[in-house]
């Protein structure tokens, strides 16, 4: 501020015609011209910084680099049971969200009460993909489950993964166990995967609830 108000005080002197430097004069020029330095460091930063904020904004709305590209697909959403029951007990039952505990991990799951199918349309989708899920059987008790897992594209069913649980006599069953099935999609409206849960071996249908949680497709290693 003292230099300022130097500068202001010999403006006669500097500017005003004057072009004789009394001592006064020159010590306010450096002066002056060191603090222009230094002003002039300061406006090159603030400059820079503003450019850089103004860029980084410019990227943060860039419709390419903000465009979200999930590393998967959750379905779900997209599972429905026809004809089943939601929210009660017996059998034939669907709900989509419960929340079952295993090993002391709580997780919101898609709960099949056997006999049962849930289905997910898949429509559209190309590529090579992993159908994942945490499952488990809710109940220690019975002759365990049976899970099938089908596709079907174009009008044909196939039959992708089957797994018979059985919680009363293995421990493995009694904690989330991860399924992983590779899938060949080809792009066909009507795909569609369906998780099938009947009865184990004696047929008894008592207790027959199978939880599966984070349901969905993760591209394979030539999608990625
Ligand atoms: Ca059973």
């Amino acid at each position: 501020m003292k230099y300022i108000a130097e500068f202001f005080m010999n403006l006669p002197d500097l500017y005003k015609g004057n072009h004789q430097d009394t001592k006064s004069t020159k010590n306010t020029k450096r002066k002056l011209h060191s603090n222009h330095s230094v002003l002039g460091a300061l406006g090159v930063l603030v400059v820079s910084l503003l450019v850089l904020a103004l860029t980084g904004g410019c990227i943060a709305k860039s419709p390419i680099q903000g465009k979200q590209h999930p590393s998967f697909l959750d379905l779900t959403s997209r599972f429905f049971a026809p004809g089943a029951r939601l929210k009660g007990s017996g059998t034939g039952t669907f709900d989509p969200h419960y929340p079952v505990v295993r090993k002391g991990e709580r997780r919101d799951t898609m709960l099949l009460i056997a006999p049962v199918t849930a289905k997910a349309e898949i429509g559209g989708i190309e590529g090579s993909y992993f159908l994942e899920a945490l499952c488990t059987q809710v109940f220690n008790t019975g002759d365990g489950i049976q899970m099938d897992i089908y596709l079907t594209e174009r009008g044909e069913r196939r039959k992708v993964y089957g797994r018979y649980f059985d919680a009363g006599r293995r421990a493995e069953d009694r904690d989330w166990v991860p399924v992983s099935v590779p899938l060949i999609l080809g792009k066909a409206r009507d795909s569609q995967v369906e998780i099938e849960a009947s009865a184990g071996p004696q047929g008894d249908l008592t207790s027959d609830w199978l939880a599966l949680s984070s349901v969905r497709l993760v591209p394979g290693k030539e999608a990625r």
